[in-house]
């Protein structure tokens, strides 16, 4: 593969971005070398600006699960555009789309719309706190909520990969109100709820988590969350950015049936475009500015381009009862191709999956946490991850990352991938 045209794109977006990236997870730098630059995408593949054409298991970080440059989103974001791009005043779509998630996923009143995961779980953890007057959150190290400050404490995704998940700028007046747990260990979070629970207005997790590599709740885990909340008045939070219309319609709540207080969402929901929105019953969510006392707001909040390509993602979603077995079929036959190959040729594995969410760790320790999640082999995950691109597979370039499959995927791609796979192993120890 060349990447001439790639790297030099490279040299010159570092002039002007800060490391050539708007960002860091795309900068490769958990793997080396330069980015790739991605010309246009179809389906399940990517073709960058020196005309390679790449299997695409990332698919944006989740958003395109239907395939890149769907036609019923297509359609529907220039039919919008020609009406207008953004007025700063409530469109009729808006309450559409809301009308359809609230429809979709259970245990929801009402859904506000955001521009991001990040904005989405930022005001999530705002209205928590308004709503029981207690300063205090849980997260999970290796979980990662976006980058607002509460949240960059032991965060995962690219904060992790850079190994600075304590971010500097984050002041000790915000991080002493975000408390640390260990993720599947419920007497941890016990332990910590028991010390803190009159000053806990949360704890928000990743119920499948995605930003450690893959990790599913352990058995009972989220019902333990739940039980904790209920019995100290905190407010249990799923952010459901990643599980959110992929896992199933109704998410990780549908798929596990434990309820959360408050869920927030993004990537499927946008359809691609920038889109958040967090969500839950009316008694909480009308807290919220106008109604209630909570501020929130976003001058493209509701935009009606991306309230458009969302609507349309979800409306496909929600009319084919197929795409989800479709989605996990597909993922189960990806995970026992690799998992054989790697037998063949004695590499230390571990591969963890739950519906189109997969991850593999070179390691032989199941990864169930951040702690046993850092035990991979980093230098075979580059060598992988390289090796795979050489031979037109695009992964997550970080260990840290879990690996999107889209509905666009054949089966003779996820056997070029296998076969990839194979070729690439030779190389590895
Ligand atoms: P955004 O602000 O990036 O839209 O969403 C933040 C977010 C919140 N919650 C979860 C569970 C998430 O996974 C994310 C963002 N995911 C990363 C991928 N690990 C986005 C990729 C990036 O940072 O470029």
């Amino acid at each position: 593969m060349i990447y001439k045209r790639s790297s030099a794109l490279f040299a010159e977006a570092l002039r002007v971005i800060p490391g050539g990236v708007n960002s860091p997870v795309r900068a490769f730098k958990a793997v080396g070398g330069d980015p790739i630059f991605v010309e246009k995408a179809k389906g399940p593949y990517l073709y960058d600006v020196d005309g390679n054409r790449l299997i695409d298991y990332i698919n944006s970080w989740g958003p395109m699960i239907l395939g890149h440059a769907y036609q019923p989103v297509i359609d529907a974001i220039v039919d919008k555009a020609k009406k207008g791009t953004s007025f700063g005043m409530p469109t009729e779509i808006e309450t559409e789309i809301a009308e359809l998630a609230v429809s979709m996923v259970p245990n929801i009143d009402k859904i506000r719309f955001v521009n991001s995961g990040t904005e989405a779980c930022m005001s999530a953890i705002r209205l928590a706190r308004g709503y029981t007057g207690k300063d205090k959150i849980i997260k999970f190290a290796g979980c990662y909520h976006g980058h607002s400050d509460s949240f960059l404490i032991q965060a995962g995704s690219g904060a992790v990969t850079f190994g600075t998940p304590n971010s500097p700028g984050v002041t000790k007046g915000t991080a002493k109100d975000t408390l640390l747990a260990v993720y599947n260990d419920i007497d941890n979070v016990a332990a910590l709820v028991e010390k803190n629970k009159e000053e806990l207005a949360c704890i928000i997790i990743e119920p499948v988590a995605g930003n450690m590599g893959c990790i599913p709740p352990a058995d009972g885990f989220l019902e333990g969350l739940r039980h904790l909340c209920d019995e100290n008045n905190i407010l249990l939070i799923f952010d459901e950015v990643m599980t959110g219309f992929r896992l199933a319609k109704g998410g990780a709540q549908e798929l596990y049936g434990v309820k959360a207080d408050l869920i927030t969402f993004g990537k499927v929901i946008g359809g691609g475009l920038p889109v958040g929105a967090f969500a839950g019953r009316e008694k909480i969510m009308n807290h919220l500015a106008p109604l209630g006392p909570v501020y929130q707001a976003g001058t493209l909040s509701g935009n009606p381009l991306a309230m458009a390509a969302g609507l349309a993602m979800l409306k496909e979603l929600n009319k084919n009862n197929e795409v989800y077995d479709s989605l996990k079929k597909k993922t189960e036959y990806l995970e026992h191709g690799l998992a054989t190959v790697f037998s063949k040729n004695n590499i230390k594995h571990t591969i963890n999956r739950v519906g189109s969410m997969i991850s593999i760790h070179f390691s032989e320790t199941p990864v169930v946490d951040f702690k046993t999640a850092a035990l991979g082999d980093n230098e075979n995950f580059k060598k992988f991850f390289h090796g795979l691109l050489s031979e037109g597979v695009y992964i997550a370039p970080s260990a840290y990352e879990s690996w999107f499959l889209c509905d666009a995927l054949k089966y003779e791609d996820l056997d070029a991938t296998i076969e990839a796979c194979a070729k690439v192993a030779k190389n590895m120890k």
